[in-house]
């Protein structure tokens, strides 16, 4: 039997935290490129918080993923066959093709990756889109001036890790936040913060108060939940807020208990005069030069570094997509599908 490909589709719209069954994974003919178009065979699949968010059918910035239909991600893949002139067997190339084994492409939206630059595992992380979440979120919403403190969670995460050493490159103290002591001395120790508290330990406003005896000016927001509680009384005025993500919440099935704090949030952003801006890093294209040139070189230079949580085996995804959400993952979450093959 000819070897054939695999796919993971969506079979139910998860209701709370994602059920392995709520994802399908199926077999499919090798699909054959037609004219102008790639066979691609894919290395990396990137694992990311926003795909809770494409399994549910709640209005959002994107469509769903319909039910039956092969669940998005980004890519990193060989070319195994060419009619496409602008692509050659072998070229390592950077995509959206989902959460599947092969497919086929015009070539529109894949990008050539050269892999004697970085591991092309980077593309999906700190030289890809959670990387440039961190440099545009923070650069242009952040707006950091050196000598400011900046509070960030998920600080071993994709973006959070990111997040913490640009400020540090740009002078400001950085407090992280994270899921455990080896998760903190990580990022202490490794990524260079300043400070790195853990958010499941007790009395997180008295410790997160301690770490910022100057307030806070930047508050980078990736979770939400009791971490912003914490945050919100240390507020300075003219505080920046750069709203990336909330993945305490991504799984809720009802509004959190307890009485409603909208009005004195509300009250708050007048009274402070915070900024608090939704991010998304697909406004930022302009600035997406920019962000390779620099990143590339602080990676280079060591002044940015990053972990990688590689998971191997295309049928272990579904696995490490619920594991993410309940922060089971240390450093950006990729799946290993394939090596490359010369
Ligand atoms: P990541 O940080 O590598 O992984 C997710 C991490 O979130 C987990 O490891 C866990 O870290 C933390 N987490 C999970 N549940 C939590 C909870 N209940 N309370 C506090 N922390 C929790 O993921 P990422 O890719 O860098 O994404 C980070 C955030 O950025 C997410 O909110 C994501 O949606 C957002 N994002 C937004 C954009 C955009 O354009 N707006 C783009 C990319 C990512 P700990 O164990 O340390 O808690
Ligand atoms: C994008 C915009 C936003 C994207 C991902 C996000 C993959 C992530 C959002 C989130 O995590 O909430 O174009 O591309």
């Amino acid at each position: 039997m000819p070897e054939q490909a695999r796919r993971f589709i969506l079979a139910s719209r998860p209701v709370g935290e994602p059920k392995p069954s709520d994802l399908r994974m199926e077999a499919f003919d090798i699909p054959t490129p037609g004219p102008g178009e790639v066979l691609l065979r894919t290395l990396y699949l990137s694992l990311d918080p926003y795909m809770r968010g494409r399994m549910s059918d709640a209005k959002s910035y994107a469509a769903p993923v319909p039910i039956g239909g092969v669940m998005e991600g980004g890519t990193v893949s060989e070319v195994v066959a060419s009619n496409n002139p602008g692509f050659a067997v072998g070229d390592i190339v950077l995509g959206r093709t989902g959460w599947q084994t092969h497919a086929v492409s015009d070539g529109a939206g894949l990008r050539k990756i050269d892999p004697s630059l970085a591991p092309i595992s980077t593309a999906l992380g700190v030289l890809g889109m959670p990387g440039m979440t961190a440099y545009a979120g923070l650069l242009e919403v952040g707006q950091p001036k050196a000598g400011e403190t900046l509070v960030v969670a998920a600080a071993s995460g994709a973006v959070g890790s990111v997040v913490g050493q640009i400020a540090k490159i740009k002078g400001l103290r950085a407090v992280g936040i994270a899921g455990g002591p080896d998760k903190c001395r990580f990022v202490t120790d490794e990524l260079g913060f300043d400070a790195c508290l853990d958010h499941r330990a007790p009395d997180l406003p008295g410790r997160l108060a301690a770490a910022c005896p100057q307030g806070i000016d930047i508050y980078f927001e990736n979770v939400a939940g009791p971490v912003l509680d914490a945050v919100l009384p240390l507020l300075n005025t003219f505080a920046r807020i750069p709203i990336c993500g909330t993945i305490a919440h991504y799984n809720d099935t009802a509004p959190p208990p307890g009485p409603d704090k909208l009005p004195a949030v509300w009250r708050m952003i007048l009274t402070k005069r915070l900024r608090v801006q939704g991010l998304l890093v697909s406004d930022f294209g302009a600035q997406h030069g920019a962000f390779l040139r620099d990143m590339s070189q602080w990676v280079k230079e060591g002044r940015v570094k990053y972990r990688e949580d590689i998971v191997d085996g295309f049928e272990n995804a579904p696995r490490a997509l619920i594991g993410l959400l309940r922060g089971e993952n240390f450093g950006k979450l990729l799946v290993r599908i394939a090596e490359r093959s010369r």
